[in-house]
C-alpha cells in the first residue's frame, strides 16, 4: 500500500484530541508498524519511514507517535494496552500489544482447545476494553464442532465464536468480514501452531506471514512467528500477527478479571457472610451454585487461580515500583548533596 490515509492506519478521535494546536500544524502522526532492534518502521500520511536514531521510549507495535522534522517528538496515550508479566522471574509488566480494537482468540479444535486459557485471554482483553472474537481453527479436521462452540458460549453467551479452516481463504474472509472494517486494528492471539499466521495470510490474501508445519504426535506447533508486525489489509483494516505465547501471566488485570467472571462476583456478593471462604459456611451462594451446577467447578477453580496469580504479580510490580521510586529519591538526594558540597 503506497497511499496511506491516517484513518486507514487506525487513527481515531481519541488520538486526534491529544494534539495541541501547534502540533496539529507542525507535527506528523505516525504509527509503529514494526520494530526491529533499534529500528522503528513507521507509517503515516506521507508514507513509510524508518527511524534509526530512536529515543529510549518503551514502545510497542501499534503505538502512535508524533514526529517533527523526521524526529520522534512524543508518544501518544494508548487507547488499549495488553500486558503480561514478563516470562521468567522478573516481576515486570511486558507490553504485548497496544491500540488494538478487536482480538481474535485463536484456538485449534484439537488438544489445544482450553477453556481456562480462553478465560485468561478474556480477562486480558476485558482489561484493555477491547472486543474479543473466538476463532476455532482446524474445523476441517473436527467432527464435533458444535460441542466446542457450545462450551465457549457457556462461558459468555454474547461472545462471537467462529469455526473455520484457516487454509480456506474465502471462508476466513467471509466469516471475519464484520470485524475487518476500515481503520479497525485486529490482533491475533493464541498458542503456537494454532494457525494465527495462516489466518493472517488468508485475510491478507498473500503468504506474507511465515507459517509452520505441525508435529503430528502431539499437535503442538513450533514457534514460527517470532516478531510482531502490523499489516494493512485491502479492506482498510489492520492486522497484528503475534508469536504464540507460552506464558501469559496476568498482572494489573483486576477489572478485566471481574468483568470476565461477573457471574462468580454476583454469587460471592450473595454469600451470607461478607468474609465467606466458600468452604462449609452456611448460606454460601458459591457452594449452592456449584452444587446445583449453575457454576462449573472448572470455572470456579480457574477464577481462584487467576485471582491469586493476578494479586501476586500486581503486588510484586507495585513493590518494585515503590523500590524504584525510593531509589530515584535517594539518587536525587545524593546529587543535591554533592552540588551543595561543591557549591
Ligand atoms: N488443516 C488445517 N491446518 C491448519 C489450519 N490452520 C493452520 N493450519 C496448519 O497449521 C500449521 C501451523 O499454522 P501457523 O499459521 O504457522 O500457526 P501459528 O499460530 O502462526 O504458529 P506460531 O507462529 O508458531 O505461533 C500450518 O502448517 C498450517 O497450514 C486449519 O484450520 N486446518
Ligand atoms: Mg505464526
Ligand atoms: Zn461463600
Amino acid at each position: 500500500m503506497s497511499n496511506f490515509s491516517l484513518l486507514n492506519l487506525g487513527w481515531q478521535t481519541f488520538f486526534q484530541q491529544q494534539l495541541s494546536l501547534q502540533e496539529c500544524t507542525d507535527a506528523e502522526p505516525m504509527r509503529l508498524m514494526h520494530q526491529h532492534r533499534d529500528r522503528w518502521h513507521l507509517s503515516g500520511e506521507a508514507g513509510e519511514r524508518i527511524v534509526t536514531a530512536v529515543p529510549d521510549w518503551h514502545v510497542c507495535v501499534g503505538d502512535w507517535m508524533l514526529l517533527q522534522e523526521s524526529r520522534p517528538l512524543r508518544l501518544l496515550e494508548r487507547q488499549s494496552v495488553f500486558q503480561r508479566r514478563r516470562a521468567g522471574n522478573e516481576s515486570v509488566a511486558q507490553l504485548i500489544a497496544v491500540n488494538v480494537d478487536t482480538v481474535l482468540i485463536v484456538m485449534a479444535l484439537n488438544h489445544d482447545f482450553n477453556l481456562n486459557r480462553l478465560e485468561r485471554y478474556l480477562a486480558l482483553i476485558n482489561e484493555a476494553c477491547a472486543e474479543a472474537v473466538v476463532v476455532l481453527t482446524r474445523a476441517d479436521e473436527c467432527s464435533e464442532i458444535d460441542g466446542y462452540v457450545d462450551a465457549v458460549q457457556a462461558i459468555d453467551s454474547l461472545l462471537p465464536v467462529l469455526a473455520l479452516n484457516a487454509l480456506n481463504e474465502a471462508d476466513v474472509r467471509q466469516q471475519l468480514q464484520p470485524w475487518c472494517r476500515p481503520g479497525r486494528t485486529l490482533a491475533v492471539m493464541g498458542s503456537s501452531g494454532v494457525g494465527k499466521s495462516t489466518l493472517s495470510n488468508a485475510l491478507l490474501g498473500s503468504d506474507l506471514q511465515l507459517t509452520g508445519g505441525i508435529r503430528a504426535d502431539d499437535s503442538k506447533g513450533r514457534h514460527t512467528t517470532t516478531g510482531r508486525s502490523l499489516l494493512c489489509l485491502d479492506n482498510g483494516a489492520l492486522l497484528m500477527d503475534m508469536p504464540g505465547m507460552r506464558e501469559l501471566q496476568l498482572t494489573q488485570c483486576q477489572q478485566g478479571l471481574e468483568q470476565t467472571f461477573a457471574d462468580v462476583g454476583e454469587w460471592v456478593a450473595q454469600c451470607r457472610f461478607s468474609d465467606c471462604q466458600h468452604q462449609q459456611e452456611p448460606g454460601c451462594a458459591i457452594r449452592a451454585a456449584l452444587d446445583d451446577g449453575r457454576l462449573d467447578e472448572r470455572r470456579w477453580r480457574n477464577y481462584l487461580k487467576l485471582q491469586r496469580e493476578e494479586a501476586r504479580n500486581s503486588a510484586t510490580l507495585a513493590e518494585r515500583r515503590q523500590a524504584e521510586r525510593r531509589f530515584a529519591h535517594h539518587a536525587r538526594t545524593v546529587v543535591a548533596q554533592k552540588k551543595l558540597l561543591r557549591g
